[in-house]
């Protein structure tokens, strides 16, 4: 079988008109596949013409910018894009082993879809499908967090996590859940509690075997189809349940806004495709270019189809690179000795404090009933 991650230099050109370049619509474009209008004039950059800019980068450094960029995530060690700042030594921050990326998104998004997908772009993996998605046969939910290495190499500096996907009629229990993984962490195999609901299975206590990783990059994995479908019939719970996870305060604390991945963009046509994008984008206040990442997850196999689509494969591997900026971003400096004395004196005034605001209350509720006594 032909390596499907390797172009040739000619590829490019026919790349250029195949059906893998689906925004290329005669009314934007010439028959050369050029922009019919001037791109360099700024009074022409509509939102919609950014989309499309955007989506004619990606494919122009799609061929030659992928086995570059899949090195840097196969030889990345974590906190290897850590910038210096505030005049302080890489040994002084306290910048995990292990990076961790945490997928969430509604039920049915194409999470596991997306995992399944970065081992056939990233892992060069072969038919065994990693992570178990739902189908048309089948309704599995992911109950269970699952770290998954994607790349498997020695440095592994980074893993994803597949988490139980929300649910949109449940919205207050289901963001509960995300803000305590936020908080406290996530653990392979760790089972997803919900509020009435059984996880199932055997595995009941997650398993404290496994190291506790702190979430340091949130990627939200969205059903675009179903956000065409909402914007267009007016019914906009599925946005709104994407808001307000995207826009979740446990996440915003721990970095800038999640990326958003954007999945099921096969099911539209083109003009639904990039409407759907720019309007979610709109409605997430987010840029329509560097906000989301358009990449349909096609692979339920864990390969990629032999007509295989490079924009989309670089598309992921960006995705992916830009998780892993933003992580070695969010890193802080190691507590000192004199950091940790200072917690510990807080802690102690506070439980001080405590005390005698319970004393207070307890003498005030005695002269209150004494009051009444009297009287
Ligand atoms: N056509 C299409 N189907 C997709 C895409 N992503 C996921 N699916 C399908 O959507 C269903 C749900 O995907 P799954 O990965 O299990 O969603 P999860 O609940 O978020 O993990 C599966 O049948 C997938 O094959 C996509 O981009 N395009
Ligand atoms: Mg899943």
């Amino acid at each position: 079988m032909r390596n499907q991650l390797s172009f040739s230099d000619e590829d490019q050109d026919e790349l250029q008109k195949s059906a893998i370049c689906w925004w290329k619509r005669p009314e934007e474009f010439d028959e050369n596949g050029h922009f019919k209008i001037d791109i360099s004039n700024f009074s022409n950059l509509t939102p919609r013409i950014k989309a499309l800019r955007e989506m004619e980068r990606l494919a122009f450094v799609a061929v030659e910018g992928l086995e570059d960029l899949r090195h840097k995530l196969i030889s990345y060690r974590s906190g290897d894009f850590w910038l210096p700042v505030g005049g302080i030594k890489k040994e002084d921050m306290d910048i995990p082993p292990v990076v961790t990326i945490l997928l969430a998104g509604i039920s049915g998004s194409g999470k596991s879809s997306f995992i399944n997908l970065m081992y056939s772009v990233l892992g060069r993996s072969g038919l065994i499908p990693f992570a178990q998605t739902s189908g048309e046969y089948s309704n599995y939910t992911t109950m269970f967090l699952e770290e998954h290495n994607v790349v498997r190499s020695q440095r592994s500096g980074f893993c994803v996590y597949d988490t139980r996907g929300l649910d949109q009629n449940q919205m207050t229990e289901s963001l509960d859940e995300v803000s305590t993984w936020m908080s406290t962490g996530v653990l392979h195999n760790q089972p997803c509690y919900r509020f009435g609901v059984e996880t199932g299975g055997s595995m009941e206590q997650s398993d404290s075997r496994y190291v506790k990783r702190k979430v340091n990059c949130v990627m939200v994995v969205a059903d675009l189809s179903k956000i065409h479908k909402a914007f267009e019939c007016g019914d906009l719970k599925p946005v709104e349940a994407l808001r307000d996870l995207f826009h979740l305060p446990s996440i915003k604390y721990c970095n800038d806004n999640p990326i958003l991945i954007l999945t099921h963009g096969d099911t539209l046509n083109a003009k639904e495709r990039i409407n759907g994008r720019l309007k979610i984008c709109e409605y997430l206040g987010i840029s329509e270019t560097t906000g989301a990442y358009d990449i349909p997850c096609l692979t339920e196999q864990g390969i990629l189809p032999e007509e295989s689509d490079p924009v989309t494969a670089f598309a992921l591997t960006e995705a992916i690179y830009r998780a892993l900026l933003q992580s070695d971003r969010t890193h802080l400096p190691k507590k000192k000795l004199k950091d940790w004395i200072v917690s510990f004196l807080s802690w102690i005034m506070l439980c001080i404090a405590s005390f005698f605001a319970i004393l207070a209350h307890f003498f005030s509720q005695f002269g209150h009933h004494k009051n009444k006594l009297k009287l």
